[in-house]
């Protein structure tokens, strides 16, 4: 760790540097840079359409195209919002018709990332819909509440819904867009594909008056946030049928960075103070066990012991999600740290080792990447610090001149000799050139403080819109948070109190076996607490030899560039000795003359209890289980549950309302928590919609 230091010690003097050329930034200057900006997208743009259309992704070394996560046209939906926000209309209404023409609704045989179709072409088809009245094109009656781009978003949204049909409502990574989840596939997902739904499905239950989208995401997000671990980490990876943590390792980068981000945007868009609750006491023990030095590093979820002190290129946008929340000064000093990196080597590496202070040999990469531009965008527009505009231009010189191909912008395979690789991720359109097109113009109507708006006639009355306070899903596509004000409101789920006991059975029976292990008074403390030591040793010891999981172009890797490998063996190991120990060990049962085969307790995860309570015998919860009613006990027996044949969407909803697995959050009502020192822009947008009135805007 001492490197940290050392390399803390020069990138002050880079900082100090940087402020002594610091250039001068007239507006004619940001207005020639936002120019340059715009000609970079369009030559992408263009060679997507003249070369790679109707592919997924441009491949600009061959000039040709390629599907990559969906045959969706991929790269033409990313794109369209960003026609509009550099204001080309026309451009925008004819690829419109041609999305709308070619694609009537997503009933494909083709698996894809749950995760990257709702980030990309929801979210992409979602923006799109929210942003065509800007470009003068017909609406359908009823917009923004109808619309075919609507209809398309929601269409591709039910697809995906399927895969949130698991014993705890966390989502499976992969589904077939016909078929609904694959046979055979993992139930194993990375935290970011479990926590990244509620602003894109928010909005959509927002504006279509369907709650079942907002509901489920944020069951999934309740989900995460109760399997945090007893110091409040999360890990990387977890099982969607068990709630068990497969990968132990902690970070705010790759495989769980859009976790906390959507925390943060989901309480702000939709107004979910316990939302930014979760955030603010995720953030405390991030803080308190990955921050070093100004840099994040990796820790086990359960102790909080380093593993692996390195940083992602991924982890470049904490700074902008800090500056959302007000920490714009933390932020800055972040950013101070992120934009050395990218000066060493002209962009930043996949992998960045703290220690050396080198890019990692396996992880050398620039896919084009848009973290870094994207928190200099906000910390500009919250500080006004010309510096910003300075570490923008070198993003963008780097680019041109070493990604520029004949067709396109290209992946850096090594930072350290800028060679290219054959490909484009759409990301490159719809986010790096967006956040510096917007970084370079500052009277963006996105970046619109709440001084202008407009009013559209909804079928709910008149309703004023863009009134600024966009907030942007993570793949960059802004959503204007007052026009989910102006259709329905999702409603808010019932109780039903009769059935609500019987869950809470199923509640403790999650927590039984450390919480077994852990019994005070026990009178076997001492073999408890031996066995205990020895499982907690064999756990520290699998997780420091343990890999983080990283996001790639293409899938999760391994952090020293391997590809994931087989389900580990360790859990089941645990689970088998757990089991045993579990089951030899309850004499008491054994007394009283209980059947042998009755008393056996399957144990299934190492959830780690929230709170204290009395663990029920294990003959109390074998019968309690058998009191479920039969679809929990489906639930419970995975065989059977696999052999379910379609997941039925209101079925879905009202299951999560009636078992009310997670505990609501006791700050749903301090509203209080969305108006903190956020910046100014941010923090009107809660008073957008529904409480502003024409005189406001006028006046
Ligand atoms: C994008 O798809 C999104 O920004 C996502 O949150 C992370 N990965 C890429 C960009 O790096």
């Amino acid at each position: 760790m001492k490197h940290l230091s050392l390399a803390f010690v020069l990138i002050l003097c880079c900082v100090c540097e940087t402020c002594h050329s610091l250039r001068e930034y007239k507006k004619e200057d940001i207005i020639k840079l936002r120019e340059e900006v715009r000609d970079m997208f369009q030559h992408a743009y263009d060679s997507y359409l003249q070369y790679a259309y109707p592919y997924d992704e441009l491949r600009p070394l061959s000039c040709d195209g390629v599907d990559t996560w969906g045959s969706y046209s991929l790269t033409l939906i990313d794109a369209l919002d960003m026609l509009v926000i550099m204001g080309n209309y026309t451009e925008f209404n004819r690829v419109v018709d041609i999305v709308l023409q070619k694609q009537k609704n997503f009933d494909t045989d083709i698996n894809v990332s749950v995760f990257e179709t709702n980030i990309r072409i929801v979210g992409g088809l979602l923006s799109a819909h929210l942003l065509s009245y800007k470009s003068g094109m017909k609406l359908e009656p009823g917009w923004p509440c109808n619309g075919p781009l609507l209809r398309l978003a929601e269409d591709v949204a039910q697809r995906l819904i399927s895969a949130f049909d698991t014993t705890t409502g966390m989502p499976y990574g992969t589904i077939n867009l016909k078929s609904g989840v694959p046979p055979g596939e993992t139930s194993v997902t990375c935290t970011a594909g479990v926590g990244t739904f509620i602003v894109e499905f928010g909005t959509l239950s927002r504006l279509t008056g369907d709650p079942l989208y907002e509901e489920v995401a944020y069951n999934a997000l309740k989900a995460l946030y109760h399997h945090r671990s007893p110091i409040g980490l999360v890990g990387n990876h977890i099982d969607v049928m068990t709630g068990r943590w497969t990968a132990h390792d902690s970070g705010i980068g790759g495989g769980v960075d859009s976790y906390f981000e959507y925390l943060v945007k989901g309480a702000i868009l939709l107004e979910r103070p316990e939302l930014m609750s979760m955030f603010m006491e995720s953030r405390k023990v991030i803080d308190k066990y990955l921050k070093k030095d100004d840099w994040y590093v990796w820790a086990t979820m359960l102790r909080g012991q380093l593993t692996l002190p390195i940083f992602q290129s991924l982890e470049s946008y904490w700074p902008g999600v800090l500056s959302l929340i007000g920490e714009s000064d933390t932020a800055m000093r972040l950013i101070h740290n992120y934009h050395s990196v990218w000066k060493q080597y002209g962009f930043t590496p996949e992998v960045y080792h703290l220690g050396t202070g080198e890019a990692s040999t396996s992880r050398e990469s620039y896919p084009l990447r848009p973290e870094l531009i994207e928190s200099i965008m906000y910390l500009y527009r919250d500080t006004r610090d010309p510096i910003l505009l300075q570490m923008g231009e070198d993003i963008l010189r780097s680019i041109q001149h070493s990604a520029w191909t004949p067709c396109g912008y290209a992946t850096i395979k090594d930072v350290r000799d800028h060679r290219k690789e054959d490909r484009m991720e759409s990301f490159f359109l719809a986010e790096t050139t967006k956040y510096l097109y917007l970084l370079f113009d500052p009277d963006n109507f996105i970046h619109n403080p709440g001084i202008l708006g407009r009013i559209v006639n909804t079928p709910n009355g008149e309703c004023v819109v863009d009134v600024g306070g966009y907030v942007f899903n993570t793949e960059a596509h802004p959503i204007d948070p007052s026009m989910l004000f102006c259709c329905h409101e999702a409603s808010k789920g019932v109780n039903i109190s009769e059935v609500h006991r019987i869950y809470e059975i199923l509640e403790e029976e999650d927590n039984i076996h450390l919480q077994t292990l852990d019994a005070e008074n026990d009178n076997k403390t001492t073999a408890k607490k031996d066995f205990r030591e020895h499982l907690m040793e064999k756990i520290e010891k699998h997780e420091s030899a343990s890999q983080i999981r990283t996001e790639s172009t293409t899938s999760y890797l391994n952090i020293d560039g391997t590809e994931r490998g087989e389900e580990d063996k360790f859990s089941s190991d645990i689970k088998e000795e757990l089991s045993s120990y579990y089951n030899a060990s309850d004499d008491t049962e054994k007394e009283k003359g209980v059947e042998e085969s009755n008393k056996r307790v399957d144990v299934d995860d190492l959830i780690v209890s929230q709170q204290d309570f009395m663990p029920p015998s294990a003959r109390q919860v074998k019968e309690s289980i058998n009191l479920l009613p039969k679809v929990i006990q489906d639930f419970l027996n995975m065989d059977a549950w696999r052999s379910k044949t379609k997941c039925e969407p209101q079925r879905l909803l009202e299951r999560i309302r009636r078992e009310k697995r997670y505990p609501d959050h006791p700050d749903a009502d301090k509203y209080s928590l969305l108006l903190t020192p956020a910046p100014s822009f941010l923090q009107r947008i809660s008073l957008a919609g529904e409480f502003l009135y024409k005189e406001q805007l006028h006046g």
